[in-house]
């Protein structure tokens, strides 16, 4: 391993070509062994340890936190089964990735990230206070941060270039870009993996108070070529299989928080990344959120800290024990 590897930043993978680098993830396409061709069915779908604050991607990695983050999704996959088809394949990866990448459909990804809110916080919180609704969705007077709503909302934005902010969307702008119907089941799916994610999640003393999941549809059933053009607006949902995509219900796509210390009226403590932030706005770390400076390498303690934050998460979930997935070579 090298020390590229070790910081865990985006690196090479024999055997796949490099597609696209998130901040905290990256997408590979298999290379057939046969013909030395990029296999365009499939993606690897790569969960790094990285983490961001703040808007910057922290200096020291956070070990094992790819593995829970994939773990979980998969957990989340097999639970929403019934709800809704996923992209996962079961085909075992590179040993580099052992248990924190998984191999996936490639699919047509639809051009809305679709968001759920069982509480109010966040960008939410800010658009309810400027114009009493979220995303147009009009919500009763009186909520205050970490509140819950009467019912799950559905609150789409743009999906923004990498270093962008995404824009909220109103269900017009979503219905316009995908057609009414796909849009409605969107909607509908979207809300519904929230609500099934709360009722399992609360059982486990964990609130999820938002989320974001990505839909794909496979290319071969829209009769196109990988990577060409779609007019959504003519895909009929009972036509085409809509598949949930990307994560599911992980503390990177959702917030997770405490049961047992929510509080409506102030800001909720973070499940997953409040030592972390916490230690960064201190001034131990020395560092001044408004210098436009980078944030800190984070000592020993905190990465331990946050790590069990991760892992906890996973075992109160899904009632398992967190093991690191034994490697197997492919
Ligand atoms: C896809 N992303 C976001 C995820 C990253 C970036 N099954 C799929 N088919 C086609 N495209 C995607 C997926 C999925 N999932 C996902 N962008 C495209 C993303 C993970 C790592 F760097």
């Amino acid at each position: 391993m090298t020390e590229h590897d070790r910081a865990g930043l985006p690196g090479e993978l024999a055997g796949y070509m490099p597609v696209y680098s998130g901040k905290v993830r990256e997408l590979f396409a298999p290379i057939s062994a046969e013909t030395g061709l990029v296999d365009e069915s499939r993606l690897l779908l790569v969960a790094s340890d990285r983490i961001s604050a703040f808007d910057y991607v922290i200096d020291s990695p956070i070990p094992d936190k790819g593995a829970v983050l994939t773990q979980l999704s998969l957990w989340w996959f097999e639970r929403l089964a019934d709800l809704v088809p996923n992209h996962v394949i079961d085909l075992p990866v590179p040993e580099p990735v052992a248990g924190r990448a998984i191999h996936v459909r490639r699919l047509q990804m639809l051009p809305v990230e679709c968001i759920a809110r069982a509480y109010l916080t966040g960008s939410g919180l800010t658009d309810y206070r400027q114009t009493g609704a979220v995303c147009g969705v009009e919500l009763p007077d009186g909520l205050v941060d970490g509140s819950r709503l009467p019912e799950p909302i559905f609150t789409p934005t743009t999906k923004a270039p990498l270093g962008q902010h995404d824009e909220p969307m109103r269900f017009e702008d979503v219905e316009d870009e995908l057609g009414a119907d796909l849009a409605s089941r969107v909607r509908g799916l979207t809300i519904d993996i929230l609500a099934l994610g709360n009722e399992v999640a609360a059982d486990r003393g964990i609130l999820i108070a938002d989320t974001k999941v990505e839909y794909g549809v496979d290319p071969v059933s829209l009769g196109l070529a990988p990577g060409e053009e779609v007019d959504w607006t003519t895909v009929d949902p009972d036509q085409v299989e809509v598949v949930l995509a990307d994560e599911v219900l992980t503390p990177d796509s959702s917030r997770f928080w405490r049961a047992s210390e929510w509080e409506p009226g102030r800001a909720q403590t973070s499940y997953d990344k409040q030592v972390l932030r916490d230690w960064l706005l201190s001034s131990e770390s020395g560092w001044d959120r408004t210098s436009g400076q980078a944030p800190p390498p984070l000592p020993a303690e905190v990465v331990q800290l946050t790590r069990a934050r991760y892992v906890e998460a996973y075992e109160t979930l899904t009632g398992q024990s967190f093991s690191t997935v034994p490697t197997v070579q492919q």
